[in-house]
């Protein structure tokens, strides 16, 4: 039930499907030309049902994320520190809730309806982010979230607002540039507590990095070698950059940003490599990643109760929303 295995479709549909007629190996040929010349394919073009199945995929797994998203953050919308800090929450709250709508709405115009979306993520058949299955145990994790978690996100998505699919790529653009506040935000409430607040506040910043340092940098997914869908999402033109030089430019980014704000991060292999211009890194737990994924993470119940929980009572609000459209449409059809 909370294995989160995101396949909507099922596991052989999703397979590439043999050429069936010259007419259709013409269609892909014009379509594998489109994608190397750079071109936006959109919703009503023509395209192979494995694209649009790998889109559906990602697009929703990606919208439940920004959906889930919501929930560790949630968590702390009532004991912010100060009021300044609840709005900042709740805004940010509301911008992760706007990108999970904007993501819903780019993977129905590949004809998956938003119920059969809910549906997977409801069922436990679809997935979302590992990270989102952690808890937020201080407010300095409010703070890690943004600073690590949306710093995470940012560096993933920045090269989808690329994505040859039109309408993903331009969800990404707003999206993008909400995720660069979030993180500026993350990062400037722990940078108040590590310069102005008590050993306490700083202790509890550390502790914080200590907790989400890893899974932050599991977001980015398995390494190259042991990703089934990268070779053909680069081929196509879905994903611009790959998992593991992702998580390097995010760690390059981060390593320094934490000797900025005096935190250290928990790794004693990260060092500074001259000859390679970059931070080498300590082996990660990936044991740790697959356990979450399959449904064994500290929250993974928890965080699909909460979505089920919302779901189920929010019927009367989707069943009025219905009522009044078809109230309404007579006097439209009238107009
Ligand atoms: N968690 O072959 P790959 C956010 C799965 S938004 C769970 O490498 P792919 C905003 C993957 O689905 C964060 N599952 O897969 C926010 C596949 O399983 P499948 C979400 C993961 O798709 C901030 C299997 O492992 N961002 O944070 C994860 O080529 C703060 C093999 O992996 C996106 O979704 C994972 N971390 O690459 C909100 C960005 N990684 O489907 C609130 C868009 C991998 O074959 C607060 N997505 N898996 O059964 C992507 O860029 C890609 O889908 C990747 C995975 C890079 C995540």
């Amino acid at each position: 039930m909370y294995t989160q295995a995101m396949d909507t479709a099922g596991k052989d549909e999703s397979k590439p499907k043999a050429v069936r007629s010259a007419e259709e190996m013409a269609l892909e040929q014009k379509f594998d030309a489109r994608i190397d010349a750079g071109d936006f394919i959109e919703p009503k073009d023509w395209m192979p049902d494995h694209y649009r199945k790998t889109l559906v995929r990602q697009i929703s797994q990606h919208a439940h994320s920004e959906i889930v998203g919501m929930l560790p953050e949630g968590n702390w919308a009532t004991r912010a520190p100060t009021l300044k800090r609840k709005a900042i929450l709740l805004a940010k709250i509301q911008d992760e809730g706007g990108h999970g709508l904007y993501l819903y709405s780019a993977a129905e115009t590949l004809g998956t309806s938003r119920d059969q979306m809910l549906e997977a993520l409801h069922t436990g058949k679809a997935k979302y982010s590992s990270i989102f299955n952690y808890p937020t145990l201080t407010w300095a994790d409010v703070g890690v979230i943004g600073w690590l978690v949306d710093g995470a996100a940012i560096m993933n998505q920045v090269p989808i607002c690329r994505c040859s699919y039109g309408p993903y790529a331009r969800a990404m653009i707003r999206i993008c540039r909400e995720e660069s506040f979030h993180q500026r935000q993350g990062f400037d409430s722990l940078l108040v507590m590590m310069e102005k607040g008590t050993q306490a506040q700083r202790d509890m910043v550390q502790d914080a990095v200590n907790r989400w340092w890893w899974p932050s940098i599991m977001m980015f997914g398995p390494p190259d070698d042991q990703s089934p869908n990268s070779a053909q999402s680069m081929r196509w033109g879905i994903k611009r950059v790959s998992n593991d030089e992702l998580r390097q430019r995010f760690i390059d980014a981060t390593a320094e940003q934490a000797q900025v704000l005096g935190v250290r991060l928990p790794d004693p292999e990260l060092k500074w490599n001259e000859q390679r211009q970059h931070y080498d890194f300590g082996a990660i737990d990936w044991s740790e990643f697959w356990r979450v994924i399959a449904g064994h993470g500290p929250c993974n119940r928890e965080r699909l109760a909460a979505r089920v929980k919302a779901w189920e009572e929010g019927a009367w609000v989707r069943e009025a929303a219905l009522a009044y459209a078809r109230q309404q449409e007579p006097q439209a059809q009238a107009a």
